[in-house]
């Protein structure tokens, strides 16, 4: 009874959000308790005949000079990184792959439910970069976000499916956010330092790997079933495969971007 009352004072909140909607921001509330429905539904997946999914993304063609960053504005930075700074919206690895290209399953995964990890994943700022640039973390998930400068800074990502926020941290600094529903990706800016930025994948399961030096990406403990696997970049966008995965299988599959 008491459950029902708050199902229908959380939908009573969402009509009066869109209602006066436009392209405002929802309040804070209605984002935040909105999604918990989104990620409740559904079973837990049966992993006793799991499988898993391993490959790497290629990139083909010549790789798009690197723009190099200057520091100057912030001379505390400028003096923490050890020689140039490159933005890392391209990087090609020397094994021809790309770096910073997030893999998840974006389809057949609905009918099951994964419980919320416990750990948080980190963000840290560090000689005015982003550390990771590209993010991966569980809808729901604590996102920790450190300031390791001695320079304030102005954490401000920009969802389009959830909620915006604009903090400044200065040196030492911690807070911890979460985006309950999924969005691939929420770009995060600087409001300080404009060659700041990084990109926060928020998936709704656990599934979803980051490529980073070798251009590989693994995915394990996969409940047996038909997937449609997507790659998403931040500048060569999105690509799908379809994929079966077989009882206790292990299987390779790769993806191509061409520069
Ligand atoms: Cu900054």
């Amino acid at each position: 009874m008491v459950k029902s009352k708050l199902y229908i004072a959380l939908f009573l909140v969402g009509v009066t959000a869109a209602c006066g909607g436009g392209e405002t921001a929802a309040p804070e509330a209605t984002i935040e308790d909105a999604p918990a429905a989104e990620a409740s539904s559904g079973v837990a997946p049966d992993l006793s005949q799991a499988g898993s999914i391993s490959g790497k993304v290629n990139f083909e063609g010549e790789a798009p000079q690197m723009a190099r960053i200057r520091m100057g504005a912030e001379p505390s930075c400028e003096d923490k990184n050890e020689g140039p700074v490159y933005s890392q919206d391209v990087v090609v690895n020397d094994n021809g792959t790309l770096k910073n290209a997030l893999v998840w399953i974006k389809g057949g995964m609905d009918q099951y439910s994964f419980p919320t990890p416990s750990e948080p994943v980190v963000l840290d700022q560090n000689g005015c970069l982003y550390t990771p640039h590209v993010l991966g973390v569980q809808a729901g998930q604590d996102i920790r976000m450190l300031n390791s400068d001695s320079a304030t800074h102005n954490i401000h990502p920009v969802p389009t499916n959830n909620r915006e926020f604009n903090i400044s941290q200065s040196e030492g600094q911690e807070m911890t956010r979460s985006f309950p529903r999924t969005e691939i990706a929420v770009p995060v800016k600087c409001n300080i330092h404009p060659w700041m930025k990084a990109y926060i994948a928020v998936v709704p399961h656990p599934y979803f790997s980051v490529t980073a030096d070798d251009g590989t990406f693994e995915l394990n403990d996969l409940p047996p079933g038909d997937y449609t696997i997507e790659v998403w970049h931040e500048k060569y966008g999105a690509q799908e495969q379809q994929i079966t995965v077989d009882p206790d299988s292990s299987q390779e599959l790769d993806f191509s971007y061409s520069g």
